[in-house]
């Protein structure tokens, strides 16, 4: 439990450590932990779906991927803002000198696509790391996108946040819970579940709290599927639009342990100020 808290807090992956050493054997010998129940997706059908990458920091063998994203506007990208702190990083964001979204690329291993350039990065200034709240960052592209590829943003309100809607979170992240990242792109279908029920399963005092002004939480009852490491940034779509971004929680996959997301809806300002 210790280990999987520490596990699921550290951030997506550390610098190599998804090829070098993989996360904690905790969830090796648990089957209940080791299923994250998604199936393959292919980006063109999910064009808005995009890989954080830097192969200097992470390798190029997945083309350098670490987080996941979403494409708001033709130059507007968004993540978790703990995709780029220090400790995934291992240097400030403005040291890493390849970092790039792709676009179009379900496959890592493959050059299909399109690599651009990240020319200005805007972590939320109210994100705080003790308590992941406000847990987003805007990306400028250095070049635009077809604004065919963009998808929208739900706002307060929005019925998508109801309890029980149907919701696939995107990504490349750990398939296992004991560190296999994806190569090509899968999505998971959950369900938006009550804010009550979330409070129920993160009632603790700092990191495990959860808070229904500014996250959303989103599983399935007997658990098994879910986002993990390295999915972290990437989306939560509902009735077509964004309604979260992949931000924390315990273990993955773990039954009464929903997945907790960034409120979309409560962090919009902050893409608007980058102008997206
Ligand atoms: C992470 O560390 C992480 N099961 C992402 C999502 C979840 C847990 C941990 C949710 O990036």
């Amino acid at each position: 439990m210790v280990a999987a808290l520490i596990a699921a807090l550290l951030g997506p992956l550390a610098p190599q450590a998804a090829a070098l050493a993989p996360q904690a054997q905790a969830h090796d010998q648990d089957p209940d932990r080791a299923v994250i129940g998604g199936y393959p997706v292919r980006a063109a059908s999910h064009p808005w779906v995009v890989a954080l990458s830097s192969r200097d920091r992470f390798g190029s063998s997945r083309s350098g991927q670490f987080c996941g994203g979403a494409l708001v506007g033709p130059r507007t990208a968004v993540t978790a803002a703990h995709c780029l702190s220090r400790n995934v990083l291992g240097v400030e964001p403005s040291q890493v000198r390849d970092l790039r979204v792709i676009t179009g690329r379900g496959d890592l291993s493959g050059t299909s696509g399109k690599e651009i350039p990240v020319a200005s990065v805007r972590v939320n200034p109210e994100y705080d790391s003790g308590t992941n709240k406000g847990d987003i960052a805007v990306l400028r592209l250095s070049s635009a996108v077809p604004q065919k590829s963009v998808i929208r943003m739900a706002e307060k309100n929005d019925p998508a946040y109801r309890a029980g809607t149907p919701a696939d979170v995107f990504g490349w992240g750990d398939t296992t819970g004991s560190g296999s990242y994806a190569t090509t792109l899968r999505a998971a279908r959950v369900k938006v579940m009550e804010d009550a029920v979330c409070a129920r399963a993160y009632p603790g005092s700092d990191k495990g709290t959860f808070d229904a002004a500014t996250m959303l939480c989103a599983g399935v009852e007997s658990g098994g599927r879910d986002a993990c490491q390295g999915d972290s940034g990437g989306p939560l779509i509902a009735s077509g639009k964004l309604v979260g971004l992949v931000s924390w929680g315990v273990g993955c996959g773990e039954r009464g342990r929903p997945g907790v997301y960034t409120r979309v809806s409560a962090v919009a300002h902050v893409v608007r100020a980058q102008g997206g």
